[in-house]
């Protein structure tokens, strides 16, 4: 990758100034701030790919985010972002691209790696999977005994889970309501068993989701689906009709049985956190059809442009990164909450968990030197309004700082009575509660008596964006990902770390081997533990 000449993170002059500068705000209040501007409200927002986004209710003055802005410069923000668009192998303890963006690129664009343009290849795999799409939602594609294909099986985990399940949720309403749709992700037999318990193996599609087609998870749940529809349709040859491949590793998928005709490809250059708009959202194609989809993709394109070619002090994506890097470094921030007023986005804190942390949880820079700065916070979150029956009173009046990212929409999907504009009218005063709190002076004139009024009082002070969309569309919930894909693209620059690989979850892939074969020895097995895992296997063999 092009050496891109990088200062340590506290040496860099904008750090230096935004240290001193944080000094002096972390002792103003929203209410301050808001009150010097009137215009704030509206001046500290921007729109772009279908996305508002009101940031005024940020601990920040212009300064800061002159500041902010001059410390991603100095960072190398468009050069970095110039190097990943351009194929550039910047993941490198994996000497890979990242090209998720390739995979909605038009197909008028040219991104090459190692020399070839991938584009024609992303559009060769969308257009089989729309083949294929279309066969399912049409009934064409009949089971091994000529039934129609009713049910829909994803098997996959963490990066071939997470998006599909999330987008099938999220554009649900887009769906069709003829097909069932499952996703079985852990190796907890619970979760294949209950997976399956009420569909017929004559009638169920499953869609054995992995990159590497060696995950142990899914492995296991491919192989126990299998078993589990051959006791039924009792032929070897039934797997071409009821099992498909989605994969970069055609050897294993050839291995397992599956044609690998039925193969649906990706590449290295996708991340597995960066693939839902790749071959692994096949589920989401089927469901919302072809269309749909292309609406998805064209929704992360058109957020990819603003990204690429709008200044940072007007690019959404980098602003918001820019802020949790604000709030992570100089706030001692922890964590940010995520906390959509949109019940079909309800698993989408959960996507954004893996992307964000997988991404950002890192402790040393590209070099290789151990940070001595804060890295990727913890992300979090539920719909709203759930969570304001239960976590907000922490956000409201705990001692810890917690940026809410609200997310809501102008009209429902499913109008009923009253219920989208009480909808709204709790995001607007969630944020402005937060911001604004309330002061003793408030709480006593309310007759409150005075030994009742500490613990009503709303400190405020409490940092959100709000980010608003006319209507959940695929174009919009492709936009909205590939805001916060950015936004953690930005933040890893900041920081200097490789945001695209994850030794974490490679341990987590080899650790259980050794103890699997403890726990299932038929002689008892020499332990060499440390005393609690020797004494917590052996309690397991005991009683299991
Ligand atoms: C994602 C991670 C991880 C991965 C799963 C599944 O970025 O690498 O969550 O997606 O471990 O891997 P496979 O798709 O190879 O089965």
């Amino acid at each position: 990758m092009t050496a891109i000449k990088t200062v340590p993170l506290m040496e860099r002059a904008a750090w230096k100034a935004l240290k001193s500068h944080a000094d002096q705000i972390r002792g103003r209040h929203l209410r301050e701030l808001f009150a010097e501007d009137s215009g704030r409200g509206e001046r500290l927002t921007l729109e772009a790919a279908g996305l508002f986004v009101d940031y005024s209710k940020n601990r920040i003055t212009d300064e800061t985010l002159r500041l902010l802005v001059a410390l991603a410069e100095e960072s190398g923000l468009k050069a970095r972002t110039e190097a990943m668009f351009t194929g550039e192998k910047i993941n490198i303890t994996e000497n890979r691209a990242v090209l998720h963006v390739a995979l909605r690129a038009p197909k008028t664009e040219k991104i090459f790696v190692d020399g070839e343009d991938v584009v024609p290849g992303v559009h060769e795999v969308l257009d089989k999977m729309a083949g294929f799409a279309n066969r399912i939602r049409s009934g064409e594609w009949k089971g091994h005994t000529g039934k129609r294909i009713k049910n829909v099986v994803n098997i996959g985990i963490g990066g071939s889970d997470l998006g599909p399940v999330m987008a099938y949720e999220a554009l649900k309403y887009y769906s069709d309501r003829n097909l069932t749709f499952r996703f079985v992700s852990n190796v907890d037999g619970t979760d294949f068993a209950e997976a399956v318990v009420d569909l017929d193996p004559e009638e169920t599609l499953f869609l054995v989701a992995s990159k590497t087609f060696t995950t142990l998870e899914t492995m296991t749940n491919a192989h126990t689906a299998r078993d589990w529809a051959l006791l039924k349709l009792k032929d070897e040859k039934a797997v071409a009709k009821h099992f498909v491949a989605i994969s970069t590793n055609a050897k294993e998928v050839e291995k397992f049985g599956i044609d690998t005709a039925n193969m649906f490809g990706f590449w290295d250059w996708v991340g597995g956190r960066y693939s839902m708009d790749s071959a692994i959202g096949l589920s989401t194609m089927i469901a919302i059809g072809p269309e749909n989809f292309s609406e998805l993709l064209a929704g992360f394109h058109a957020m990819d442009v603003h990204f690429r070619t709008t200044p940072i002090e007007k690019n959404i994506p980098a602003l918001l990164g820019l802020l949790t890097v604000w709030y992570t470094e100089f706030f001692d921030a922890q964590t940010q909450a995520v906390l959509p007023y949109e019940q079909y986005l309800k698993r989408f804190p959960a996507y954004l968990q893996q992307l964000t942390m997988e991404s950002n949880g890192k402790h040393v820079t590209l070099d290789g030197t151990t940070v001595d700065y804060q890295t990727g916070p913890i992300y979090w979150g539920e719909p709203g309004t759930n969570g304001q029956h239960s976590f907000y009173q922490l956000i409201h009046q705990g001692t810890r700082l917690i940026p809410c990212d609200f997310i809501g929409f102008s009209k429902t999907l499913n109008p009923l009575g009253r219920h989208h504009d009480m909808l709204m009218a709790n995001v607007f005063a969630q944020a402005e509660a937060l911001a604004y709190g309330k002061t003793a002076e408030q709480v006593k004139a309310e007759g409150t008596p005075d030994w009742l009024v500490p613990h009503r009082v709303f400190e405020g002070n409490r940092p959100s964006n709000t980010i608003l969309a006319e209507k959940l569309t695929p174009r919009v919930l492709g936009s909205l990902v590939a805001l916060y894909e950015h936004a953690v693209f930005t933040q890893g620059v900041v920081w200097n770390i490789d945001s695209f690989d994850q030794w974490g979850v490679e341990l987590g892939k080899v650790l259980a081997t050794k103890i699997l074969g403890e726990l299932e020895a038929k002689d008892e097995p020499k332990l060499a533990h440390d005393s609690s895992t020797t004494n917590l296997i052996q309690r397991y063999r005991k009683t299991k």
